[in-house]
């Protein structure tokens, strides 16, 4: 068979990857075009494999809080591959990664590494489940906690972007045990532990909804998931895949002094390798194999190479707390971003934590599933491309939160805005 030419590396991956990806969300079906191959990352930017230069703000979906190819942790990733890629055994850079997180996060005194958001989430609910003794759990509308069977109901992130109904495969049996509500619905939580006593086991949310685009917690919402959980004996799960280290060095419950039973982490806590946890106190987290009955486990693990750069990304921001100055920078891309819309007419709202950040284009600020799903999706999409055009690299969905880098300073900013106000007078007129 003769050499199939490089530049059509597309239709290559279409004819042997579902799709053409490894991750729907990566296939811009919603916004059209075709993704553009990545040959290098640096700092701020992505390169493509024509030499196409972007400025990114997709950052891998967050894990590259320090930008691309950050010194500290590409170094202790080359050291630890010339020691051992894994070994499957305990090493000592995952138990100073332990004990990192511990230090940092506010509900967590003992954690177990995993190596995916999907794979935390998961063992976190089984565990819950586990110790409470109850099967259902509460969820919202829009928040997205990875692919396992008991997430996929109205689901965020590729779900959405998708508009696709929950997914064939994941058994009614096991969907029917999942209740979702609308996301800053205290009422609705209220209701649903009122109406299922003693069954539900936990009741997990994002703290800052960033899969279905970027949703602020109303005020006094997590309050009062933490009031009524504890009131009814359902276990509070913090899923902080995405906010974790990002929103703030301790996470969301850190920015807004809400301590969970339990904490999902990813991301950000690998440095760009495949690495997430789940943690809590000592007690529920004793209850999990070998010290207790609930089972769970992995062959890579707390894998040298992802302790290595998870170790080395912490530690840097451990020291530099860039956190002032990521959410002023976020703060000024997103009413950058505003303000182009308003001098054009264009009806946006817009929203960051900390350097996660999303921007609506919908009459009215977005408060739900309900309120994102109305929004101009078809703006979005040639905005999008538009943008793309330029070089500036968004989430290929208006369901998926943006994300900003240490890295990203006014020249990126500069560029990024000039770019956004010539994107959007291109897509009014297309
Ligand atoms: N969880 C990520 C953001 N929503 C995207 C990863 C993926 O689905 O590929």
């Amino acid at each position: 068979m003769g050499k199939i030419d490089d530049s059509r590396l597309w239709e290559r991956a279409r004819r042997v990857l579902p799709g053409g990806v490894s991750s729907p969300v990566r296939s811009f079906r919603s916004v059209g075009g075709e993704p553009f191959f990545s040959e290098r990352g640096e700092g701020p930017y992505l390169y493509d494999v024509d030499g196409k230069r972007y400025v990114d703000y997709v950052l891998s979906w967050g894990p590259l809080i320090l930008g691309h190819g950050h010194p500290a942790v590409v170094e202790a990733v080359e050291r630890a591959t010339r020691t051992g890629l894994t070994f499957g055994t305990p090493v000592k850079t995952e138990v100073e990664l332990a004990e990192l997180i511990v230090d940092l996060v506010p509900g967590i005194e003992m954690v177990r590494f995993v190596s995916s958001g999907t794979e935390s989430t998961m063992s976190a609910i089984r565990l819950a489940r586990g110790v409470t003794g109850r099967e259902r759990i509460l969820k919202f509308d829009g928040c997205y906690h990875g692919h396992s069977d008991s997430f996929l109901v109205r689901a965020g992130s590729g779900v959405a972007t998708l508009g696709l109904p929950d997914s064939p495969g994941v058994p009614l049996s096991l969907s029917e045990l999942t209740i979702s509500v609308p996301f800053n619905d205290l009422d609705c939580v209220r209701s649903s532990l009122d109406r299922y006593p003693d069954e539900i086991a936990a009741v997990i949310v994002e703290p800052v909804m960033g899969n279905f685009g970027l949703i602020e917690p109303m005020h006094g919402f997590l309050e009062g998931l933490r009031e009524v959980t504890r009131a009814t004996g359902a276990l509070l799960v913090f899923d902080e895949v995405m906010t974790g280290f990002r929103v703030a060095l301790g996470g969301a419950q850190d920015l807004y002094g809400v301590v969970p039973d339990l904490t999902t982490l990813g991301k950000v806590i690998g440095g760009g390798l495949p690495v997430a946890a789940f943690g809590g106190s000592r007690e529920l987290m004793e209850q999990v194999a070998p010290t207790g009955p609930v089972y769970q486990a992995g062959t890579l693990s707390g894998n040298p190479l992802g302790m290595a750069a998870g170790l080395a990304q912490l530690r840097v921001l451990a020291r530099e707390r860039p956190y002032d100055h990521l959410a002023r920078l976020t703060g000024r891309l997103v009413s950058g971003i505003l303000a182009a819309a308003e001098e054009r007419g264009i009806p946006a709202s817009g929203a960051h934590v900390g350097s996660m950040w999303g921007v609506f284009f919908a009459e009215d600020p977005v408060h739900d599933y309900d309120g994102a799903k109305r929004t101009d999706t078809e703006f979005f999409a040639s905005y999008f491309r538009e943008c793309l055009e330029r070089g500036v690299f968004f989430a290929p969905s208006p369901f998926e939160a943006g994300f900003t880098s240490t890295v990203h300073g006014p020249e990126q900013l500069e560029y990024t805005l000039m770019a956004v106000g010539e994107a959007m007078d291109a897509a009014r007129v297309g």
